[in-house]
């Protein structure tokens, strides 16, 4: 025989050709896209893995590289095209695709060109994967995600945006690093808008399960609202700062992905800041999409938490959601 493997006479493998159970999507294979895509493989999530991008070159050239990777990872099939054919039946799709701010442009001119990119991705993605979860990572991410629960005809629980899971990773560095304790150990949220209007429910952090106003850290600092409101200016900077230094970021929001990939895929039932479509809770009256601690499963959002933030934090909340508010009421979605 020519092959090594010889079938045993009368099996019927063909007609049990096996279903994958967890395929994933990553649309646009960018910095952060490819990040996404690395740390789901590491972690090892999925089964398949489909590439889209609107650059043959680079999709081919990123889908080799990690199939080069074959022997030091379980069994895992890539493919990668600009047709979204490749992408039916994925249990998530990733979308990081975006267009980058030209000069001169205002941004809601690249927001409004990125709306027009989603109106053909979205459908597409939709189209070969009717019962998919969509996470939506391209910013601004608030308008992104609500544009996409919009253009998908989905429910609000299968559409989704990364939102401020990566800012509460950040805030909890930056406290664990205070407190010399691992970040784990840290709980807290920043919530609302995945920008410069987001909201640190400061009245619910806690160290080691110890609220953390009034607690000393490492150095004997008390810690109060003002100290909190620095750590506060400090994660919203980071972003940019990171970007000042390599250009983009992409190492820290591969893994925010990855943890809300594994907690939606394996029905962990465990609470992220993400963003979801947020009216009627803490007294939010818009239609809009900012992050609330959300329980996460494998159909999606399964329940918003309802915490006991004060008063504050509550009216910082509404802030947050009319911001995003006033610019979609003048976008064309
Ligand atoms: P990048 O490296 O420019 O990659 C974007 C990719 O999208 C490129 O490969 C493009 O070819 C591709 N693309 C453009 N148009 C299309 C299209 N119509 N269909 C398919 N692919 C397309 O950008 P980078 O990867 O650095 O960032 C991607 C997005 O993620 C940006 O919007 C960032 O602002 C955003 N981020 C969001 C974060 C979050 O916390 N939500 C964090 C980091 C970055």
């Amino acid at each position: 025989p020519t092959s090594i493997f010889s079938p045993i006479p009368g099996s019927d493998i063909a007609q049990h050709t096996p279903k994958y159970s967890a395929k994933m999507t990553v649309v646009g294979v960018g910095n952060v896209g490819m990040a996404c895509a690395q740390t789901m493989l590491s972690e090892n999530l999925l089964n398949e893995l489909a590439l889209v991008d609107v650059q043959e070159d680079k999709l081919r050239g990123e889908m080799l590289d990690l199939q080069h990777s074959a022997a030091f990872l379980p069994r895992i099939k890539i493919v990668a095209d600009t047709d979204y054919r490749i992408t039916s039946d994925s249990d998530i799709c990733i979308i990081t695709a975006g267009a980058r701010q030209q000069e001169g442009e205002s941004r809601l001119d690249l927001l409004d060109r990125n709306i027009g990119l989603f109106r053909k991705i979205i459908p597409e993605l939709v189209r070969h994967s009717p019962n998919t979860i969509l996470l939506i990572v391209a910013n601004p991410v608030d308008i992104l995600a609500y544009a996409s629960w919009q253009l998908s005809g989905l429910p609000p629980n299968r559409v989704i945006g990364t939102g401020t899971n990566l800012d509460s990773s950040r805030l909890r560095f930056l406290i664990a690093d205070k407190f010399d304790v691992s970040a784990q150990n840290v709980h807290g949220f920043i919530a609302g808008e995945h920008g410069d209007t987001s909201v640190l429910l400061w009245s619910i952090l806690t160290v080691a399960n110890v609220p953390v106003l009034n607690l000393c850290d490492k150095n004997g600092d008390k810690y109060n609202k003002e100290t909190l409101a620095e750590f506060h200016k400090g994660v919203v900077n980071s972003a940019y700062e990171v970007i000042k230094l390599k250009g983009y970021t992409s190492w820290a929001i591969g893994y925010s992905v990855a943890s809300l990939v594994k907690s939606l895929l394996r029905d962990q039932r465990s609470v992220h800041p993400v963003s979801v479509l947020a009216n009627a809770f803490y007294g939010i009256d818009q239609k809009v999409y900012l992050s609330l601690p959300s329980k996460l499963g494998r159909a999606g959002v399964l329940g918003i938490a309802n915490l006991p933030i004060t008063d504050d934090e509550r009216e910082e909340l509404q802030h947050s959601a009319k911001t995003i508010w006033d610019t979609l009421e003048k976008l064309k979605i």
